[in-house]
């Protein structure tokens, strides 16, 4: 791995992006190293996944500008369709998955945050999808994952205006689910990762997979999936 650096412990992943002179953006080669590794985690017997950024100012700076100015149609449609690959896979991954932000997580960076289950964020966090103001439409799942998790309302307010906010706006909107001081932020985030993990990794699966189901679903169908599962 180049651009991800993998730390294993207690069965505790941690997945840190590590492009800190580009504030981790996002390039082909990032999302296929994410791949091989969501790949792995899919099958071994670690139980949480912790994602976060290097250094103390980005989490991820989005997709990666530089490249995408540099590549034709062909190549344009490779890291598109890579880019939604990933974040499905860490949305569809058995295991709980929680963003550590510790910086700006914009455009791709956000939404890379919100294919994860839970997200922490420290006071310097700025969250936003500023795709708009560089001429195109979120491209990599935010306009359907924000609006699931702040609601239509805000999740327009965010795409139209394409401003940034902090980690305390992010958290009164549901956005992110706490704030811990930077120097806490990762032991604070394994901590609590620790503690899920203490839990059959069986249930916490299933209760992602139904709740993620129950998303998309009406109330009927959703509460059948919980049936079913308990026969699973
Ligand atoms: N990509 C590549 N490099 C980036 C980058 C990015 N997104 N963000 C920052 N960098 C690089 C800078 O170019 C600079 O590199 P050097 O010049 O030093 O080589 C280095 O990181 C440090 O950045 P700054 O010097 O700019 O640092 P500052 O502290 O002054 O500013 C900043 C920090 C985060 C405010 C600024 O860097 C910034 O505005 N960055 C761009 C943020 C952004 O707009 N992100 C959204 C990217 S668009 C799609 C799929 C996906 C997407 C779209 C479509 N389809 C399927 C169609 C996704 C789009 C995006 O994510």
């Amino acid at each position: 791995m180049q651009y991800l650096k993998i730390e294993k412990e207690d069965g505790i992943v941690q997945i840190t992006i590590d492009r800190e002179d580009k504030l981790n953006a996002m390039s082909l080669d990032v999302m296929n190293e994410f791949i091989s590794v969501l790949d792995e985690l899919e099958k071994d017997s670690s139980k949480v996944i912790i994602i976060t950024g290097a250094g103390q100012k980005a989490f991820s700076a989005g997709a990666d500008i530089e490249y995408m100015s540099k590549i034709g149609p062909t190549e344009a449609e490779k890291y598109a369709i890579r880019g939604h690959e990933v974040l499905n896979k860490i949305e569809k991954l058995e295991k709980p998955v929680i963003a550590a932000i510790n910086g700006y997580a914009l455009g791709g960076g956000c939404e890379l945050a919100l294919s994860c289950d839970i997200r922490f964020a420290s006071p310097n966090a700025q969250l936003g999808q500023p795709e708009v103001t560089l001429g195109i439409c979120p491209g990599w799942g935010g306009t359907q994952r924000l609006l699931r998790i702040v609601g239509p309302a805000r999740a327009k307010d965010l795409i139209f205006s394409g401003r940034r906010i902090n980690a305390e706006e992010a958290m009164s909107m549901g956005l992110v689910n706490k704030v811990f001081s930077s120097e806490n932020l990762l032991s604070e985030t394994k901590s609590y990762a620790k503690n899920i993990a203490k839990n059959s990794n069986y249930a916490v699966g299933i209760s992602k997979m139904l709740v993620n189901r129950g998303m998309d679903t009406n109330l009927d169908t959703g509460l059948k999936l919980e049936i079913y599962s308990w026969s699973l």
